[in-house]
């Protein structure tokens, strides 16, 4: 039974409670997290680390005056809970459901939406600065995690801040982890901060005075007073050199607080993020800051869950899982194998068989199915963190060096690094090979994530090869043919289990810009439609094809393998053959694959209709499956084959 919860579902329901009330408040939410991802599921392991943060936020904050700004925004669940979603909470992430991320529309509580990582410290840096211009007196607060802390935004903002606002609340949510564990120096530095023993005393000193902070402004004058000497005894820490004997990690000794102060903002913690009333009274405190702070707050990932504590990756985002024991249900059997793996497992061949190839994520190994190759060939392997720009342009260096970088990327969250692409690989046309998983749609996640606008952004660059794969086995024949190509080359593949097909042993060269007829003609006299089916909307033009053929036309199919450059033979041939084109991509119609035909068929003066199915001008929502979106914006068979009948409908 839910106590509490059933009591709370607004800021102002928060604020009456009592301290020992929240942290009773806090269990129940960690129930209705397990159990009601648990048929959906969804990112548990962050939201569990951040519940009595939440709590603590909006007991001490008012929303939707002052503003909360999540980085991601994965870990926003609980705070969905607390600002009057209650009752929608186990629709997350499904069709008409709440979202899986902030969303401005959703709520006027979520001042910021995200689902890229990064973005927190700038934007609310920037609502700092237009509330000190307005001269209102909101509090900003920016949630960030010590990954966001590997991306180079952040930094940007951090730069910033002390020129910027006197006024800015950030905490740093420290779990250790980003979707794998952390990596770099960063976190290597936060990981000496939080073990230095005499920095810790100090932090545990003040912590125990703001602890005992009675309510009323005297004692927050006391505790500004109090935090000033803490800052002075702190820097010291930092600038007294560290004694071997007794201080040293083997890597030049403790860390110390300094950087976050020379950044300008005023640091304190590390604190225990999951001690409720430790949590309220820093945040009291920090309210009264006149200048900038960042508060350090340890916290477990998964915490209140086993089986997310064992499992931090896994738990980060999942599927349905047993909310007893976290058991994940078995892939059935005969299920093909998941692009991402694919791409990951050929890589390795290919590294086996080729010295100069090396692979780089941007901290998705799983994700990208890059763990493969860490796991076969680890120093062939690079995570650069979430730092899309410097992984492209860190690629493009090693190209320079004769090296062959395989870098993976979501689709969407390349586009963070459009002018490293640009300026860094296609200008000086390096044999840098993307491959772009999730390229098409991430449907649960929403709009954030689908990656459905990386034709449209590539093919405009001179020097890009840019190929889409019908199923695994040319996947693998096309990163085969990258590594023999001589310019920027793009993979893209979308999310989830491939088709089925066999992997042939020896992966076989493509010749680049040759699209690959799969049915002619039968010249039978009937309406003759070409269907153009790239990437994972072939099979979609097949079987459409042969519901057209029993309909009473001629079809043929096409898949075109390339985006840049487009077979103009084959196109040109059909344009000239058919009395209809249609092209077929999971992509935006907007300079996409279609539009891509069209320009052709412009310029060789071809006038035949050219019949674009894609997905609309539009961000498109989030749902539970991919297949109801498709239906829902007609990239399906029906549409395909009512939109040729409707063609000739009209034509006749
Ligand atoms: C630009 C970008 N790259 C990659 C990701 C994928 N991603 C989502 S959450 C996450 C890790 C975030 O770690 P952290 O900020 O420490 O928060 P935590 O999940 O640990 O609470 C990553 C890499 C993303 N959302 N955006």
């Amino acid at each position: 039974m839910s106590c509490y919860l059933d009591m709370v579902d607004s800021p102002e329901h928060v604020k009456k409670l009592t301290v020992s009330q929240l942290q009773e408040l806090a269990g129940e939410i960690r129930t209705e997290l397990i159990q009601g991802l648990a048929k959906g599921g969804g990112h548990l392991g962050p939201n569990l680390g951040v519940v009595e943060l939440s709590i603590a936020l909006h007991k001490v904050f008012a929303t939707p005056k002052d503003k909360f700004v999540w980085d991601v925004s994965h870990q926003v669940y609980i705070h969905k809970i607390l600002t009057g979603r209650k009752k929608r909470f186990r629709t997350i992430r499904q069709t008409d459901g709440l979202n899986g991320f902030a969303l401005r529309t959703e709520s006027e509580h979520d001042s910021f939406g995200a689902g890229h990582a990064g973005t927190a410290l700038s934007a609310a840096l920037g609502m700092a600065a237009a509330r000190d211009k307005r001269g209102s007196d909101e509090n900003i607060v920016c949630i960030f995690g010590d990954a966001a802390l590997t991306n180079g935004i952040s930094f940007e903002a951090m730069n910033n801040v002390s020129h910027t606002t006197k006024k800015f609340i950030g905490i740093l949510n420290d779990n250790e982890w980003s979707i794998a564990k952390n990596v770099g120096a960063i976190s290597g530095y936060l990981n000496k901060l939080i073990t230095n023993p005499r920095y810790n005393q100090l932090a545990k000193d003040f912590e125990g005075f703001v602890r005992r902070l009675p309510k009323g402004d005297l004692a927050l004058k006391l505790a500004h007073r109090a935090e000033g000497g803490f800052k002075g005894a702190l820097t010291g820490v930092g600038l007294r050199p560290s004694t071997p004997a007794t201080e040293s990690d083997g890597r030049g000794g403790y860390g110390s607080p300094v950087f976050f102060e020379e950044m300008g903002m005023r640091y304190l913690g590390p604190i225990d993020g999951h001690d409720l009333p430790l949590l309220i009274s820093t945040l009291e405190f920090a309210k009264t800051c006149d200048h900038p702070i960042v508060i350090h707050i340890l916290t477990q990932k998964g915490k209140g869950f086993d089986a997310a504590l064992k499992h931090p990756e896994k738990f980060h985002g999942l599927g349905p899982y047993n909310a007893q024991t976290g058991e994940t249900p078995a892939v059935r059997a005969g299920t093909p194998p998941n692009y991402q793996d694919v791409m990951g497992q050929t890589l390795v061949k290919l590294c086996k068989a080729d010295e100069s190839l090396v692979g780089i994520t941007a901290a998705m190994p799983s994700g990208t199915g890059m763990k493969h190759l860490e796991k076969a060939l680890p120093d062939r392997y690079y995570d650069v963190g979430i730092a899309e720009e410097h992984g492209v342009i860190f690629a493009a260096g090693m190209a320079t060096m004769g090296l062959r970088p395989v870098v993976a990327i979501y689709s969407s969250f390349l586009q963070r690094a459009y002018d490293c692409i640009h300026h860094d690989v296609c200008l000086q046309d390096l044999p840098v090979i993307f491959c772009l998983d999730r390229a098409g749609l991430s449907a649960n996640d929403g709009p954030t994530h689908h990656g459905i606008f990386d034709i449209s952004y590539l093919r405009c660059f001179p020097n890009v090869i840019a190929m889409a794969p019908a199923n695994e086995d040319e996947l693998a024949d096309m990163m085969f043919t990258a590594t023999k190509a001589t310019h920027p080359t793009f993979i893209r593949y979308p999310r989830g289990a491939a088709e089925g097909v066999a992997i042939k042993d020896q992966p076989q060269l493509i010749e680049i810009g040759a699209a690959l007829v799969q049915q002619e003609f039968a010249n039978n006299g009937r309406p003759k439609v070409a269907l153009f089916g790239l990437g994972p909307m072939n099979a979609i033009a097949r079987q459409a094809a042969t519901q057209l053929a029993a309909e009473g036309y001629d079809a043929a199919v096409i898949n075109p393998r390339f985006t840049k450059p487009i077979d103009m033979a084959v196109h040109e041939r059909f344009g000239r053959e058919a009395a209809l084109i249609v092209t077929l991509e999971d992509h935006v119609i907007i300079g996409g694959y279609g539009a891509a035909v069209l320009e052709l068929f412009s310029e060789k003066a071809l006038t035949t209709p050219v019949v674009r199915i894609g997905w609309p001008d539009q961000f498109v929502e989030h749902a539970t499956t991919q297949d109801e979106l498709r239906l829902k914006y007609g990239l399906s068979v029906a549409n395909t084959v009512a939109k040729v009948k409707a063609h000739f409908g009209k034509a006749a």
